[in-house]
Order: C-alpha cells, then structure tokens, then sequence
C-alpha cells in the first residue's frame, strides 16, 4: 500500500514484546550493514528516538474521568473495564456497526512506532508504542464520500471513573480531526506500549495518537468513531476555546495565552536538565506541513 509508512522495521509475525527487542537488534545489524532502509529521513529520525521509561510512561499521565492529578490515572484508572470493548464506528460509512475490539485486533496490521508525544502543558517524552493505522480502521468501515471530518469518543462509566463526578470538562471526552489528517500514515490507533497491551492510565484498549498534535488531541479509551460532514466539537475547545483551537498543531511560534510553546520539559529529565526547544508540528513537519498549507497557524491554532 503507497501510503503505508515505510519505517517500520520490527517484524510482524512475532508476539509484540518480541517485536520490540527484535527491532532494537534489527536497527543495530541493518544500521551496520548500511543498509538502505535507514537512509531514508523518517528511519534516521525514529532510529534517533530514546523512548521514556514504561515506569515515565506509565505513572505520569492526563486522563481527567480519573482525576486531574497526574498519578490520579494509574491510581484509578485500573477501574475501568476494558473486556470486553467495542468501537462504535457510525456517521458517513458504508459499514456502520459495533465493532468487537478483538475482530478489529484480527483485522489491523500491528506495527511498533516510537513517537514524541508534546503535551500542551509543555512536557514532552518519547514513548513506543504499538498499534495499527487509523486509516485501516476507517477504510474497514468503508467512507463516503461526503466525509470530511472524524469525530471521536471516549468511555463514559461514571461507577468505574472517579474523575467525571466533578464538571471538569463536558464529559464524554471527545475529540475531532478533518479526514485527511485521520488518514495521515502517522496518524495511530495505539493499543500498546513497549509490546504490552496498553495500560488503562494510558488509554486501554485503544487510543488515538497523532504525534503532530499536542496531547490532548490524542483522546483515550475511544468507544465511538463518526464521520461527519462537518467540524466535530472537541473536550477542551468547548471548554475554553480561547486557549485550546481545534487543530491544536505542535507549533512552537504560536504561544498558549497563559505560556509559552517555545521550549518544553522532558520528563525524566532530570532536576537540572534544560528546557528542549519545541520542533514545529513536533519534528514531524516534513510530513505533515503539506496538509496546512495557505492556512494562517495563528488563527487555526
Ligand atoms: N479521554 C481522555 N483522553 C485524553 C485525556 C483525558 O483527560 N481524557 N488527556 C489528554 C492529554 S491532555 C494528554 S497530554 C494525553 C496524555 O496521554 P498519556 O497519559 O498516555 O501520556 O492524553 C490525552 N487524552
Ligand atoms: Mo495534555
């Protein structure tokens, strides 16, 4: 398929965790035989990726149904039911229809991607994740032609979600992208991290990643997918749509009214580690500019 990304270098018949470590030694015996695969620019920039920790990962998280604080996920979230899961996929498709989580596990092509993940908060990590294109998602639904936008939504449970109790955000969550972004190569459906399933504090069974976008974008636990025809309504816009826009792009000359974009903090870091500067569309721009092009970044932030 043309419009498969072609980085990926673990291979896809060994379980996940294997895949992993398989592509950690396949990077380093290819990188050696010079091989031609690394010579592309999105190869050396993943190769060049030094993900977090599972423990940084893992115990540093925004997942609001469970509470703002940012241990509040992994204390709570293991609440939360996971199995089994299904994925509403309705609005402008050919096939509309509850999709179990583990027909659609059947289905999609499981690849490893190492991504920066930029919260709008400015910290940053690094983080592997696993999971299938969420263009190969929507094409399994079949969309028509008059779509332009995806909606999506995450998991309301209010027994299971501590957080939601409190009218923090609109709940449920959900989020939106214009078709040709959630058709984007880069743009993921993630339902592991480091080859394991995907830890209820992260987003279990799945969640969206779009690595351009700062973190909020890449909305948790989605149980409902809608294509539309028109720009859907996102969590924090409706909140506060002064500070949070719709594209919500990486974007370190566009500043948030309250701080700064330009640099950001990494987690684990250290104490005394400086600020890194922030990549435009976060180091994904040879990728991703084309989509924004004649758009003013300013006024669709
Ligand atoms: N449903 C839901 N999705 C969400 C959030 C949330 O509160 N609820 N927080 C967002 C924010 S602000 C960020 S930075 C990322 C955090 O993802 P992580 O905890 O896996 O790092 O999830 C995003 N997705
Ligand atoms: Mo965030």
């Amino acid at each position: 398929m043309a419009r498969r990304w072609t980085s990926d270098l673990s291979p896809r018949d060994v379980t996940p965790e294997r895949a992993f470590l398989n592509r950690r030694q396949i990077l380093g015996g290819l990188a050696a035989a010079g091989a031609v695969t690394l010579s592309s620019p999105r190869a050396r920039a993943q190769e060049a990726l030094e993900p977090n920790s599972w423990e940084e990962i893992t115990s540093y998280n925004n997942f609001y149904e469970f509470g703002t604080g940012k241990d509040d996920p992994a204390r709570y979230a293991g609440q939360m039911a996971t199995s089994p899961w299904t994925v509403a996929i309705n609005g402008l498709v050919d096939r509309p229809g509850e999709y179990a989580f583990k027909d659609i596990m059947a289905r999609m092509e499981i690849e490893e991607r190492i991504y920066r993940f930029r919260c709008v908060e400015a910290w940053s990590m690094v983080v592997p994740w696993t999971g299938f294109e969420l263009a190969d998602l929507l094409d399994m639904a079949g969309i028509q032609e008059r779509a332009t936008h995806v909606a999506f939504e995450t998991l309301l449970r209010p027994e299971e979600m501590p957080g939601v109790a409190r009218p923090v955000l609109d709940w449920p969550y959900v989020e939106g992208l214009r078709l040709d972004e959630a058709m984007h190569p880069l743009t993921l459906m993630a339902t592991g991290i480091y080859g394991r399933d995907i830890p209820n504090q992260n987003g279990a069974p799945l969640r969206l990643v779009v690595p351009w976008k700062y973190g909020f974008k890449s909305i948790k636990s989605v149980v409902r997918i809608t294509l539309t025809d028109s720009e859907p309504p996102t969590s924090w816009n409706v909140a506060n749509s002064r500070e949070y826009g719709f594209y919500s792009n990486v974007n370190p000359d566009v500043d948030h009214p309250r701080w700064s974009q330009a640099t950001e903090r990494e987690i684990g870091g250290g104490l005394f580690s400086p600020r890194k500067p922030t990549l435009m569309f976060n180091g994904y721009e040879d990728e991703v500019a084309s989509l924004y092009e004649g758009m003013d970044l300013s006024v669709h932030f």
